[in-house]
Formats: structure tokens, C-alpha cells, sequence
């Protein structure tokens, strides 16, 4: 892949110029169609903290868009959210996409990428929107509703925007001179729809970790969590099929083969494509000889997480799912949490209810049953179905139309920040990669000059791993869209022992606990200069 910037110019929005809220309580009179405001509430400077660092004075803005009985599930649906308008305002709007199966209004701080905020966009002046996406519950049901299940994919985003920023311009005496979108998982998801559905609307774009192919992932999750079950010692506990001694030797097992190659045995594996073609799974874990003892895997065992780190593949033996790649972070919690637990209880729900067409039937549904007997070739044939209720299928709801294809964006200026940890057990960061790749190649050869894409080595899904991942990819992210400053790379920092933000205990107790080091912008990774601490970003370069 080309890695030289293109030579074609591509405007630079200006900078967005900033204002001080008037009345706050006054913006309760705000009208907008089919939107109906519950609060506007003063909120003093320290009232909300992030991360233990108090958020500035602002006005909580509370409501609903669009409330309706639905005719399917005889259920009453809106599109809920809150805004916090700062008090002094950037001239700036985050629009935060929320994770998981939304269904609850997270507070609108407008996380800045990571774990362990360094920061966050209400805290930095910008006005951030939060919703629930059009449900009210954090459950799969509402997937019962065809209309709940469009506004989850995509459509809540396009009746909110209009709304956030007329209720802006009331607020300010103007709209936002520049409009953020960003989240992570679900919400790097909303991303991605928003890059391609809406590029008029955003100027810049965070996306983190997405789960930009849901459906097809929670069923290579789902095709996951049968192979550990059927190697498990104890069954229906698929985690029994691949056990934390199990997992540790094989992160333990990359290390020696990949830990290296970036200059510095410092157990992160920066170049985690070198990673991939130097280690084995089948050569480099011994086989057991007689029973498991956490010492090595059965040859059946290396045959099926084999199989699932190459992609979960179909009856017909049909790959449907990216790969993940090989990285030291497969011996956490996190990880495991994600392959045998949330693919029993929160996958099966996802896909039974939200994207099967026809759903599940809601009474006697057990989410582990489901998960550990459904046909995976069932469920890839009602992922992708239609009727007369469900008339649009869920890899069009929920999947970016064309995400190669960000030319309108591109050409009016707009910019993409893009970052995920190639620990992450859900959705895969190789998946991150190969759509960055065919950006690039719809480029010709190059998409640096509008969007990049940061591998956060180690990290698992969103944060946590054994990593540096603490960091702030808004700030490069503007000051890429209105000063035309890009990022070659991001200061990331481990969250060791008495971390100001939370400690993330993943990181192992022989590094620093202030850890550093550059993310760099892909296809480049961090390779040892050769000298000065091996814990200071400063003593790697991206090449
Ligand atoms: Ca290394």
C-alpha cells in the first residue's frame, strides 16, 4: 500500500469561532417538528465529572423526537437524547454515537477515544448530543418493531441532526460553524453510516473499534462460542474450551515470535501484519501429548481457534466474517468476556430479535440455548432476509452503503480519525484494515490526505488489554479539519497503578505505569529507535 499522501488539494474548512449561552431555562420554549422537550436544566461547573476532572458549566437539555405506538409489538417508541450546551461554547457540535444495542441516553460528555478519558468534548466547549437511537430499553426487544430497527441502524441519526442544530442556533444565536461525529463499537458503527449516509452533515469523524459488519460479527461470535463449546471440559461453559492458562500461552507464544519484530520486547507487537506471517498457531503451542494441563492445546482445540483466528466460516465452509489477528492481548478478561459470555447473552438476543427476519418468538427465548444450537446457515439466511413487516434486511440497516466510497466527503473538506485495538475479541481489527485498504484503493493507492486509520496494539475492545490506551483523537481530529494539520501520529498512554482516570489492570505490573507511545497511522507502525527508555513514546518512530 502507497503510503505517500496524494498530491491532489483538498479544502480546509475554517475554524470554528465560539459563543456564550443565553438563557439557559429559556430553551424549554424551543420548538422543532416532532419534538417534544421535557427539561432544560442549569448545570454548575463540577456538578458532572469524567474521568474525576469536573466538566464546566453548561444547560441539560432533555426530550424526544418522534413518539409513536408501533402497530407490530403494540409498544410506544421515541427517539430520546439530551443535549449539553456549554456555557462557553466552542462553535462546535459532537453528535456522541453510543455503544452496544443503544436503548438508554448516555450523559453527553463526547468521548474523545480510548479508555480512561483524557478528556471530553463537553469539557473542550463543544455541544454534544446523546440518544437513545429510538428505543427506551437496552434490550434486543425492540427489534420487534420495523421501524425501531431503522431508526437503531441509521434513521435516528437523520432526524436528530436537524434538531440538535436548530436547537444550537437558538441556544447561541448560531448554528454549529463545525459538526463531529464520533463512538465507539456500536458507535464507531454509527460512524461509519453517518461517513456514508449523511457527509454533508459532519465535518469530521471519530471512529473507534466499529462494528461496522454487526450482524456478520455477532454471528462469527455466535459460530465462536459453538467451537469452545465443543472442546469444552465442562459443557455449556464454552470458556472451559479454551481456559485463562490456555489463552496466556498462546499470548505468551506470540510474544516470543512477534514481540520483537518491532525493535523493542516490550510486549506490545506493533507490527502486527509481520506478527501474522511469523507466528504459527499449530508450530509455536505445543500439542498436548495426553490431557489439557494449560501447557498446551489439543490438536482439535488448535484445529478450531485455528479456524475461527482465520474466520468463522458457514455449513458450507464459506467464510462470512473477517479474521483476527494473532496479538498478546488474548489472555485478559475482556477478551474472554466478549467470546464466552456476551456471545451467550447478548449476541443471541441481537441477532434473534433486531436482525432475523422473521425475529424469534420473545416467550421461552433462552440467549445461551439459542447461541449454542442455532444453524449458523439459519441464521446467515434470516440476517439477510425480507417480508412484508421487516422490508429492509439487516446488513442494510445496519452495515455503511458503499464505505469505500467517501468521495462526497472527501471533496468538501471532511476528514476520518479511525482507531482500533487489534486485541479486540468482537469486532476485528483486521475488518478495521481491510476496508481501510479498499479506501486507499478507491483512492488511487492513498486515502491520507482525508482519512486514517490508527492500530492501537494490544487493546481490546474500546480499552483495557495490554496496552497504551489512553488518548485523545478529537483534538488531532480538528485541528486535521479546521487548521489542515494531519496526524502522522497520537500520543497514546498506558493506564498503570494510580491512574488519574481509572487504572486498567491489563497492564502488566513490569512496565511503566505512565507507559507512552505513538500510534501511528497505518500502514506505518512503532519501531524502537534503539535508544533511551523503552517507556517514552519519544524513543519510537512510525516507519
Ligand atoms: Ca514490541
Amino acid at each position: 500500500m502507497d503510503t505517500t499522501p496524494p498530491a491532489e488539494t483538498l479544502p480546509v474548512l475554517g475554524a470554528a469561532t465560539g459563543a456564550t449561552l443565553g438563557d439557559c431555562a429559556a430553551l424549554a420554549g424551543f420548538t422543532f417538528a416532532n419534538t417534544t422537550l421535557t427539561a432544560a436544566t442549569p448545570i454548575a461547573a463540577g456538578t458532572l465529572t469524567v474521568a474525576g476532572k469536573a466538566v464546566p458549566a453548561h444547560c441539560q437539555v432533555r426530550g424526544s423526537m418522534y413518539q409513536r405506538t408501533s402497530a407490530v409489538d403494540g409498544q410506544n417508541y421515541a427517539v430520546g437524547f439530551e443535549m449539553r450546551l456549554p456555557q462557553n461554547w466552542n462553535g462546535r457540535f459532537f453528535y456522541q454515537a453510543n455503544g452496544g444495542v443503544d436503548g438508554s441516553v448516555a450523559t453527553a460528555t463526547g468521548p474523545v477515544g480510548g479508555g480512561g478519558p483524557l478528556n471530553n468534548a463537553l469539557a473542550m466547549g463543544f455541544a454534544v448530543i446523546s440518544s437513545d437511537a429510538g428505543h427506551s430499553a437496552p434490550t434486543p426487544f425492540f427489534g420487534l418493531d420495523p421501524q425501531a430497527r431503522l431508526d437503531y441502524g441509521y434513521q435516528a441519526v437523520a432526524k436528530l441532526t436537524p434538531m440538535a442544530k436548530a436547537l444550537i442556533a437558538s441556544a447561541y444565536g448560531k448554528g454549529p460553524d463545525r459538526s463531529y461525529f464520533g463512538g465507539c463499537s456500536n458507535g464507531g458503527r454509527h460512524t461509519m453510516v453517518a461517513m456514508s449516509r449523511y457527509p454533508d452533515d459532519y465535518d469530521g469523524f471519530l471512529v473507534g473499534d466499529p462494528g461496522f459488519r454487526l450482524p456478520l460479527a455477532a454471528a462469527a461470535n455466535i459460530v465462536g462460542a459453538q467451537n469452545y463449546n465443543a472442546v469444552a471440559t465442562t459443557p455449556g461453559s464454552p470458556g472451559t474450551g479454551f481456559t485463562q492458562a490456555e489463552r496466556t500461552l498462546v499470548s505468551q507464544a506470540v510474544l516470543a515470535k512477534c514481540d520483537a519484530l518491532d525493535g523493542a520486547a516490550d510486549g506490545l507487537v506493533q507490527d502486527v501484519s509481520a506478527c501474522q506471517a511469523a507466528f504459527n498457531l499449530d508450530r509455536d503451542v505445543p500439542t498436548c501429548a495426553t490431557s489439557r494441563d494449560g501447557t498446551c492445546l489439543s490438536a482439535d482445540q488448535k484445529q478450531r481457534i485455528g479456524q475461527l483466528f482465520a474466520g468463522a466460516v458457514d455449513g458450507g465452509g464459506r467464510k462470512f466474517y473477517s479474521s483476527f489477528p494473532f496479538d498478546a492481548g488474548l489472555g485478559t478478561n475482556g477478551w474472554a468476556a466478549w467470546k464466552f459470555s456476551n456471545s451467550l447473552n447478548l449476541d443471541s438476543g441481537a441477532v434473534g430479535f433486531i436482525w432475523q427476519v422473521p425475529p424469534e418468538a420473545q416467550a421461552g427465548f433462552v440467549g445461551a440455548t439459542f447461541t449454542l444450537t442455532a444453524n449458523i446457515d439459519s441464521i446467515l439466511a434470516k440476517i439477510t432476509s425480507t417480508n412484508a413487516t421487516y422490508t429492509e434486511n439487516s446488513l442494510s440497516f445496519m452495515t455503511p452503503p458503499n464505505p469505500s466510497d467517501l468521495s462526497r466527503l472527501k471533496k468538501r473538506g471532511a476528514k476520518v480519525m479511525a482507531y482500533h485495538g487489534t486485541s479486540d475479541p468482537i469486532f476485528s481489527s483486521d475488518d478495521t484494515k481491510r476496508w481501510y485498504e479498499e479506501l486507499a484503493a478507491a483512492n488511487g493507492g492513498s486515502a491520507s490526505n482525508f482519512a486514517r486509520y490508527y492500530q492501537v496494539p494490544g487493546m481490546n475492545h474500546c480499552s483495557g488489554g495490554p496496552a497504551t490506551d489512553q488518548f485523545d483523537m478529537l483534538t488531532p481530529l480538528v485541528n486535521w479539519v479546521e487548521k489542515g494539520v494531519a496526524a502522522d501520529s497520537v500520543v497514546a498512554t498506558a493506564r498503570g497503578t494510580g491512574n488519574a482516570a481509572g487504572a486498567n489492570t491489563d497492564v502488566p505490573a513490569t512496565w511503566a505505569a505512565d507507559r507512552s507511545r505513538p500510534l501511528c497511522a497505518y500502514p506505518k507502525v512503532a519501531r524502537y529507535k534503539g535508544s533511551g527508555s523503552i517507556e517514552l513514546a519519544e524513543n519510537f518512530a512510525c516507519q
